[in-house]
Formats: C-alpha cells, sequence, structure tokens
C-alpha cells in the first residue's frame, strides 16, 4: 500500500465515523421529540375526558367517548410536565357554536303514516346521553335548552315526536335535555301547571337558562325553526297544517313555545289553575303582554309545522271556567304561578331518549 493510499483511506474512516456520529445524533434527538409529543397527546386527550365527561365528539351519528369514559387518575395529573400545561391551555375551552349552525338543511318532509320504534331511534341517534341529552361536540352551544312535554297517554305520538326532534335539536347545535311530564292518575288534565313542574324539575337537574314547552304531537317542518330562547319570548309553532299554515289568531301562543328564565320568572311562571282544554296558553299571552313583552316568531315559511290527527282526549274537556280566567289574568298572575306551584314527583325514570317525572298535580 503507497503512502497516497493509506491516507485516503484515514480520510474515509473518518468521514464514515462522523457520518455515523451524525446519524446517531439525528436519531437521538428525534426519538426524544416524539417521545415528549406522545406525552402530550396522551396528557390532552385525558384532560379532554375530564372535562367533558360523556360527551359526543363527532359531528350527529359520530360518536367516541360514553358516560364511562376515562377521567383520568390523580397518579396522571402529578406526572405531567410543566410543558404540557402550556401545550393544552389554549385547547381547553371550546369556541362559541355559531349564531346560525351551518348543519341545518332546511325543509324537512314530515308524516305520520311508517310507524318508528324507540330501538331505531335509538341506533339513529348515538351520541345521545341518559334521559335524552346532549351537546354538540366540537363548539361549546349557544343555549341550554330544556324541552319541556306536557304528557299523559300519548305514547305513540312521543315517538314521532323523539323520532323527528333528536336529529333536528343536534343540528341546531343545542346543549339540550328532554323532559316529558307524565299527569299522574286520570284526574283532569293540566298541562300549563305541567309545564311549571317541567320548569322546576329540569332545573334540578342542569343550569338550563332557555325552557321549551312543546306539546308531544307538534312537529316542526323545517330544522332553521331554532328550539332556543330570543330577546322576547318565541312562539315556535307558527303556521300549523291544521290551521292551514297560518296564526288562528295574532295572540296565539299555543303549540309550542320558548322563553328564557328571566322571561318566565318575569311573569310569574304560568297558570296553576287552568284544569281542562283551553285558554292557558292565552293566559301566558296575558301575562307577557302586561310585563310589556312582544312576541317574537319565525317566519311562516320556517315556522311550518304538523300536527298528529287524534281525537279529544279524555279527561280533558274544555274547561267553562276559561274566559272568566283569561278575564283576570292581571290580578291573578302574582299569586298563581311558579310561586305558589305545589306538586310530588311520584317517579323519576331517565330513558336513553328522555326523561320522563311522572307527578301527581292534585285536583281542581
Ligand atoms: N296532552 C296529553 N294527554 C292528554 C291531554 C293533553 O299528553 O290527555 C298533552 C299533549 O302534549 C298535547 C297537549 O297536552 O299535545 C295539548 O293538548 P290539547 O288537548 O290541549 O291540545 P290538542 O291540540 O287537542 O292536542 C285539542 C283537541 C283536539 C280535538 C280534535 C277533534 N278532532
Ligand atoms: C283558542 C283557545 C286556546 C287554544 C286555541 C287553539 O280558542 O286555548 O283556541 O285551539 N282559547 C280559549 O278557549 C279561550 S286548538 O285548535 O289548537 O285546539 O290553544
Amino acid at each position: 500500500m503507497t503512502g497516497d493510499s493509506t491516507g485516503n483511506f484515514h480520510l474515509l474512516h473518518r468521514t464514515c465515523k462522523l457520518v455515523v456520529l451524525l446519524c446517531f445524533l439525528h436519531i437521538s434527538v428525534t426519538l426524544v421529540f416524539y417521545v415528549r409529543s406522545l406525552d402530550i397527546r396522551f396528557a390532552f386527550t385525558q384532560n379532554q375526558q375530564s372535562h367533558r365527561p360523556g360527551v359526543s365528539t363527532g359531528s350527529p351519528g359520530v360518536s367516541t367517548g360514553g358516560p364511562g369514559a376515562s377521567t383520568g387518575g390523580p397518579g396522571n395529573q402529578r406526572e405531567r410536565a410543566p410543558e404540557v400545561k402550556k401545550a393544552e391551555e389554549p385547547e381547553e375551552k371550546l369556541q362559541k357554536c355559531p349564531e346560525t349552525s351551518p348543519i341545518l338543511v332546511g325543509p324537512l318532509r314530515v308524516e305520520f303514516n311508517t310507524p318508528v320504534n324507540l330501538e331505531q331511534i335509538k341506533k339513529d341517534n348515538p351520541n345521545l346521553q341518559a334521559g335524552g341529552r346532549f351537546r354538540p361536540a366540537g363548539c361549546e352551544a349557544l343555549a341550554k335548552v330544556a324541552i319541556i312535554i306536557p304528557f299523559r297517554k300519548r305514547d305513540e305520538h312521543l315517538k314521532y315526536w323523539l323520532y323527528y326532534l333528536h336529529p333536528i335539536l343536534q343540528r341546531q347545535q343545542l346543549d339540550y335535555g328532554v323532559y316529558v311530564i307524565n299527569q299522574d292518575g286520570d284526574v283532569i288534565f293540566n298541562r300549563a301547571k305541567l309545564l311549571n313542574i317541567g320548569y322546576t324539575e329540569a332545573l334540578k337537574d342542569y343550569d338550563y337558562d332557555c325552557f321549551v314547552f312543546s306539546d308531544v304531537d307538534l312537529i316542526p317542518m323545517d330544522d332553521r325553526n331554532t328550539y332556543k330562547c330570543f330577546s322576547q319570548p318565541r312562539h315556535l309553532s307558527v303556521s300549523m297544517d291544521k290551521f292551514g299554515f297560518r296564526l288562528p289568531y295574532n295572540q296565539y301562543f299555543g303549540g309550542v313555545s320558548s322563553m328564557s328564565k328571566e322571561q318566565f320568572l318575569k311573569i310569574n311562571g304560568f297558570p296553576n289553575n287552568y284544569w281542562g282544554w283551553g285558554g292557558e296558553d292565552d293566559d301566558i299571552f296575558n301575562r307577557l303582554a302586561s310585563k310589556g313583552m312582544t312576541i317574537s316568531r319565525p317566519s311562516g315559511e320556517v315556522g311550518k309545522c304538523r300536527m298528529i290527527r287524534h281525537d279529544r282526549d279524555k279527561k280533558n274537556e274544555p274547561n267553562p271556567q276559561r274566559f272568566d280566567r283569561i278575564a283576570h289574568t292581571r290580578e291573578t298572575m302574582y299569586k298563581d304561578g311558579i310561586n305558589s306551584l305545589s306538586y310530588s314527583v311520584v317517579k323519576t325514570e331517565r330513558f336513553d331518549l328522555f326523561t320522563k317525572i311522572t307527578v301527581d298535580v292534585g285536583k281542581p
């Protein structure tokens, strides 16, 4: 071997060693960063689960993490490195949902000829939580809405209501719960008192700020008719098929309406002494008017809805006292309302699609 080739060999040897060293250094640095990123992602997932237990994370139809989802043990909290905290901070608070949900579809086909069943409705709405609760996944809902349904022996209607309304309410990106207030026994029906009870009971469950009061047989025909509250009390069922898709009279406030907690309390809630059919919705209208509130309504097109046809219920005959009562709302509303409500809860049942509260409302 010549001196020249020996020199070349040494140079090549040293270059190789340097390359190997650089490779090793590169792999080590990559490995360190990879392990760190794993740690951050793990900590972030745990943080999300512990802040939003049981809340769906997909758009309607996609679900991850049910009520049983892990909430992260205290050990994991202690092991969290300071830089991990920094990484999760911007993710902690979800952005507010947009004023108008981007996933609405507009007009809907509503019919009551095809039977629906609860098992199928459950499968179609996998993101619901026990008791018929829901929160949108990707954003913080603008309203926390309790939907109150006065009820007795209308199970077939309730199935259609759940079938149509759950997907609509989810597309409206509401943080909502469905409360069916079931009047126990066979005493004459009292719709407005059941609504007062629904308001009271729902608030024991969650910090709702908006209340939608809906008959069980009314289905909206357009999901742009958002079941939320507005700066004025809202009448939502403004163009019903049974009235030829128009308001029966200007002051009509029956069917489906919504009120914020503040608006509801301003009128001392609803009357408790309308036993039987009719007039309680007119009394509510009088209460609102006497407090200087106006009625907000969607357009006739957006406010279209269908009623499930049915016969008059037993024990809900027209109330002969209703005309006299609505003539005196302004005098009676301060002593008859949420401040004078008395009832007892017979049973509370948390079903997958709704919470059913059976109540004893007393008698006239
Ligand atoms: N409701 C019940 N069970 C009853 C009575 C009323 O669940 O026995 C509830 C239900 O949510 C219903 C709401 O109270 O949608 C209002 O009932 P309503 O009887 O005052 O009003 P609706 O428009 O019927 O349902 C009015 C009489 C219809 C007579 C039809 C004759 N063809
Ligand atoms: C009015 C009733 C309301 C009732 C409305 C529509 O006459 O309670 O009809 O009734 N007021 C009085 O009786 C004082 S409906 O056609 O939906 O049965 O909501």
